[in-house]
């Protein structure tokens, strides 16, 4: 028998599908509300004193709720300051956690994208667990950690378009359910229309362009970037007029390109539709140029957009408001009238206010409590030092009469509680408290640079290698090439890419004929574009794959550094450990020939990627231990391979895929007893060739390889030998000041071995030219074994 209440006309369906359609289109329209709303209660919050800073995203609403329809659940998001709508759209924010990262909220369970580390609307979902495992990432809506450079999150947004393209390409892959759903996910990106005046936006555009992923990038255009307005920023003042040339046509590669106004909501829900779907199922990249945005209240806090724009444009930008033209456009097509929107923008404002109110309740009351309890002691205080007593309590009134305190605020009254307490017994009870504040804080505000957990590198176990008796004896690269074969046999997750890293297997043939065994989804080339490779890298690592992203030359990091240092340093420390970037960036350098092949700059390497390991191997079956290691670690690495360690003879380990080399852990490659020679890399060589001969005349030096320049040393092994010789050297090839000046004060400072010295400790460096091309310039640029000698010998004499 049928069951006839299931039966309907085609008039109940179209009533369903009407009002399903005006739930939706309220529904937006309510979201939009809220977040005008919250932008101008949020500026208000800042220039009242309660926030530092604040950059909101008004204006760009109804292009957000728009392209937030679209979105589906295991798509990406790498965007940028304006991205609120989109966020609360999307439901991955409320307005109390929007207000709570504004204060600068330390609680996680109040701000839970960055626990107060990023400016407002900087958002972020978790990518991994408490373990460092990948979560189910298809299951929900990912937004990677947002960053405030202009464009920093173009290279980023192509790597994480790529991870589909890899998913759906490499059947091995499919058995990790929770990282794909085929590829079928997209990354939108969003990006200002001054900001695609950076050099990284070309490139992106033309890599997704070539590479054909599912990138979806929107261009939010309200004609400035803070002043400056587009004739400045953007040839014929249209960013799709300029990219018409990368159009896809039939039978070529390409994107699809699309414009469409801010304010036309119906417009532009047909519109990303189309080439939202188009992405998802056929990868081919789109852009979509957002024109006629606006700002109603400028671009930030930090000043007034009246001083640039001219009465006109601040008349025309309140009069195609998009929230407002949204509203006309309701009330045209009769989905609400006047009454019903005034309901709906009255609740937005109730709302907003509350979830304001909430979260600066939230966020004050820890702290308040802190200054009472300090206030308490430090009252108890004048009562036991009565001589003190005025000032005692003058520092408790002022402190308790800070309407916004800081946690810093209780700090320093704590300090000069104890400087007024001079030598007064209580001084240690309120030492102990001052240091129990700081404890606190550090978690706070100074944790998660590297991975804490089980994905940290120092947790990885030390596996010697295995040499056998009849090892044979290879070159150099021919132990990678070895060690790549087997690992990309063993560990699907591992990708390689990089420039003429694909056909010929890469300049020093570590992947030679790799990638027709392999496959071309797993190792390839790439084109001459080293921020974006670096991009690309940091996308696929954040998805959970292991890439190896190659710069050619360490000469060239340069041009990669950006997005290593802006992004993928900073991700853990700044998502509080909620997404993790495992890339391993590989390049090879030091001495080599010429200006630009024979760079060392460790200094400047190590002091911009704080939050990498950097690995610099003095030759291939350590790099190899290496690359295992990081391989079993959740955090980013830089691998230098030493360019004349290719065609060193090595034996090969029979245990290739297990051995290890721990990081922070330097290796005394040669025994001594005179001087402590502390170094790394290629210039390890040259210092062998001057101990052999100091030896002969009865010199002894402890050579030692630090192996890791980041973590350095974490068990003070070079003090350990510092404390035999009591004398110490730090030699490298980088510029005087770089990184053996690091060292130096590493072992001095951190090591306190300033306490062992007969002699006043040396670094002998490179130049601070670079070498010029030849072999002299090359024995005149960098240290050599002559200059090493007599410096030692100098030493002995002293
Ligand atoms: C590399 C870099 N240079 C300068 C800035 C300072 N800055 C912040 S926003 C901005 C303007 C960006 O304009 P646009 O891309 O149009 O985005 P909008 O703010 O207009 O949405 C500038 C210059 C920055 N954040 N990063
Ligand atoms: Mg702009």
């Amino acid at each position: 028998m049928m069951d006839n209440t299931a039966i309907l006309t085609t008039q109940d369906t179209e009533k369903l599908s009407f009002d399903k359609f005006r739930s939706e289109v309220l529904n937006d329209y309510y979201i939009a509300c809220i977040s005008r709303e919250t932008s101008l209660l949020g500026r208000k919050e800042v220039l009242t004193g309660k926030a530092k800073f604040g950059i909101f995203g008004d204006g760009k609403e109804i292009a957000q709720v728009a392209a937030a329809k679209f979105f589906q659940k295991g798509d990406f998001l790498a965007g940028y300051y304006r991205d609120q709508t989109f966020a609360f759209a999307l439901g991955v924010t409320n307005v109390e956690q929007y207000f709570a990262q504004l204060y600068a909220d330390p609680d996680f369970t109040h701000d839970p994208f960055s626990a107060g580390r990023q400016m407002n609307a900087h958002f972020a979902t978790a990518f991994v667990d408490k373990n460092g495992d990948w979560v189910d990432l298809v299951s929900r809506k990912n937004i990677t950690s947002n960053l405030a450079p202009t464009a920093g999150q173009t290279p980023r947004s192509l790597g994480l378009a790529l991870g589909s393209k890899i998913f759906r390409g490499v059947e091995r892959l499919k058995q990790f359910p929770n990282l794909s759903n085929n590829g079928n996910e997209v990354c939108f990106t969003t990006i200002g229309d001054a900001s695609t005046s950076e050099g990284v936006f070309w490139e992106t555009i033309n890599a997704a362009g070539v590479l054909q992923v599912p990138l979806v990038m929107f261009v939010w255009d309200d004609g400035y970037g803070i002043s400056v307005p587009k004739k400045y920023q953007t040839t014929k003042e249209s960013i799709s007029e300029l990219l018409k040339g990368f159009q896809k046509e039939n039978g070529t590669n390409g994107i699809n390109l699309y414009t469409v106004k801010g304010w036309d909501y119906a417009g532009m829900c047909e519109i990303f539709e189309e080439g939202i779907q188009l992405a998802r199922e056929t990868h081919t990249p789109v852009v979509f140029h957002v024109e006629e945005l606006t700002q109603p209240q400028g671009h930030s806090t930090s000043g007034s957009h009246e001083r640039y724009k001219t009465t006109e444009r601040l008349e025309w930008e309140r009069e195609w408001d998009s929230n407002r033209k949204m509203r006309e456009w309701i009330m045209a097509n009769s989905l609400a009238d006047d009454e019903e929107l005034e309901e709906l923008e009255s609740r937005a404002k109730t709302n907003v206010r509350d979830g304001k109110s909430k979260a600066w309740v939230n966020y004050i009351t820890p702290v308040k409590n802190q200054v009472q309890k300090v206030a308490e002691l430090i009252n108890n205080l004048a009562v036991n030092i009565p001589e003190q007593s005025a000032p005692i309590k003058k520092l408790a009134a002022d402190l308790t009469a800070n309407r916004e305190p800081l946690r810093r605020d209780v700090l320093q009254t704590l300090n000069d509680a104890i400087n007024l307490a001079g030598s007064h017994d209580s001084v240690f009870w309120l030492k102990d408290i001052y240091n129990d504040l700081l404890t606190e804080n550090k978690l706070l505000f100074n944790s998660h640079l590297y991975n804490e957990g089980p994905g940290s590198i120092l947790n990885v176990r030390e596996v010697k290698p295995v040499i056998p008796a009849d090892a044979p004896l290879i070159n150099g690269f021919e132990v990678l090439n070895k060690y790549f074969d087997k690992l990309f046999e063993t560990n699907p997750k591992v990708i390689a890419f990089g420039e003429d890293l694909g056909l010929i297997g890469d300049v020093n043939q570590g992947f030679s004929g790799l990638q027709v065994k392999h496959g071309e989804n797993r190792i390839f080339d790439t084109g001459i574009r080293e921020l974006t490779i670096m991009g690309q890298g940091i996308g696929l690592a954040m998805r959970g794959l292991r890439p190896i992203a190659e710069i050619q030359y360490i000469d060239y990091m340069l041009y990669g550094l950006q997005t290593l240092s802006d992004d993928a340093a900073t991700l853990h420390f700044r998502t509080k450990g909620l997404q993790s970037c495992p890339i391993i960036v590989r390049t090879r350098g030091h001495r080599l020939e010429g200006m630009w092949h024979s760079g060392s700059p460790m200094g400047l390497l190590v002091h911009s990627l704080r939050g990498f390991v950097i690995c610099v191997p003095r030759n291939m079956v350590q790099a190899v231990g290496m690359y295992n290691s990081l391989l079993q670690s959740n955090d980013p690495a830089l691998m230098v391979e030493c360019l004349n360690g290719y065609r060193l003879k090595e034996k090969l380990p029979s245990n290739l895929l297990e051995y290890t080399v721990p990081a922070g852990v330097p290796e005394v490659i040669k025994e001594g007893n005179d001087i402590t020679v502390v170094s790394y890399g290629s210039t390890l060589r040259i210092i062998m060739d001057a101990a052999r001969s100091l030896e002969k005349l009865g010199i002894s030096c402890e050579v030692i390889d630090v192996q890791t320049l980041l973590p350095f040393d974490i068990d003070h092994a070079i003090l350990e030998s510092l404390k035999k010789t009591n004398r110490i050297v730090f030699i490298d090839e980088d510029v005087p000041g770089g990184a053996a000046a690091y060292m130096f004060n590493e072992v001095m400072e951190k090591q306190g071995g300033y306490k062992y010295l007969d002699v006043s400790p040396r670094t002998i460096t490179g130049k601070a030219h670079r070498p010029g091309y030849g072999s002299d310039g090359d024995y005149f640029g960098k240290p050599n074994a002559e200059e090493i000698e007599t410096a030692i010998k100098a030493m002995m004499a002293e």
